[in-house]
C-alpha cells in the first residue's frame, strides 16, 4: 500500500486516537498540511493548514477537529483538493503532531510521544480507495511525524507516497521543518 500512486485529485486524511485516562491532561493530536511551491519544494512552506490556520484558497480543509480524541470513529479529518491547487504549488506534505501542553515547566518532563497515545491510526483515501493506513508504531518514540507526501509532476499530475518520518519537536518546529524531512 505504500507504493507510489499517480493521478491523485481529492484526498481525505482521517486520524483517530484514544482519549487520555480520566483526570490526566488530554491527548490532543493535530493534522497539519504544508504546501510548497515549485521554486522551493523542500524549503519553507508557502502556507500551513491546521486547527488554527486555514488554506487561503480553500483547497485544503480541516473538516473535523478534536482536542481530546473523545467520540467514536475518526477524530480529526482533513481534505485536500489537489486538482484545485494553483499551478505554482508542486508539493504538499501532511503530518501529525502531538500537542505538548503548557504545564511542562519541569526540565525533566519529556515530550509526549506516539507510544503514549493508545490506538492512534490514520487512514488516507481517495474516494473509497484506501491509499494508506498507519498505526504510528514505527514512530512510537517521536512527538511528530510526516504521514504523506504529494508531488506534482511536469505534466501536472499529482502522485501520492506514504512517507512516515518521525521528528523530535512540537507542532511549530515540526511545521517549519516538514519540507526537508
Ligand atoms: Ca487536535
Amino acid at each position: 500500500m505504500s507504493s507510489l500512486r499517480k493521478g491523485i485529485e481529492k484526498i481525505e486524511i482521517a486520524l483517530k486516537w484514544d482519549p487520555s485516562p480520566l483526570g490526566s491532561p488530554p491527548h490532543d493530536l493535530d493534522l497539519v498540511a504544508a504546501t510548497y511551491t515549485g521554486d522551493d519544494p523542500h524549503g519553507s512552506p508557502d502556507y500551513i493548514v491546521h486547527f488554527d490556520s486555514r488554506s487561503p484558497d480553500g483547497t485544503i480543509t480541516l473538516n473535523r477537529d478534536s482536542r481530546t480524541g473523545q467520540g467514536f470513529g475518526f477524530d480529526e479529518v482533513m481534505t485536500l483538493e489537489l486538482d484545485r491547487l494553483a499551478s505554482r504549488y508542486a508539493r504538499v506534505v501532511v503530518g501529525v503532531a502531538i500537542q505538548q501542553g503548557e504545564q511542562q515547566t519541569d526540565e525533566a518532563a519529556r515530550a509526549k510521544v506516539f507510544a503514549d497515545v493508545p490506538n492512534t491510526a490514520v487512514r488516507i483515501r481517495e474516494g473509497y480507495t484506501d491509499l494508506s493506513e498507519h498505526d504510528f508504531s514505527t514512530v512510537g518514540a517521536s512527538p511528530s511525524t510526516t504521514i504523506a507526501e504529494f508531488v506534482r509532476d511536469t505534466e501536472g499530475e499529482w502522485s501520492f507516497q506514504e512517507t512516515v518520518r518521525g521528528f523530535d519537536g512540537d507542532l511549530t518546529t515540526f511545521a517549519a521543518a516538514m519540507g526537508s524531512l
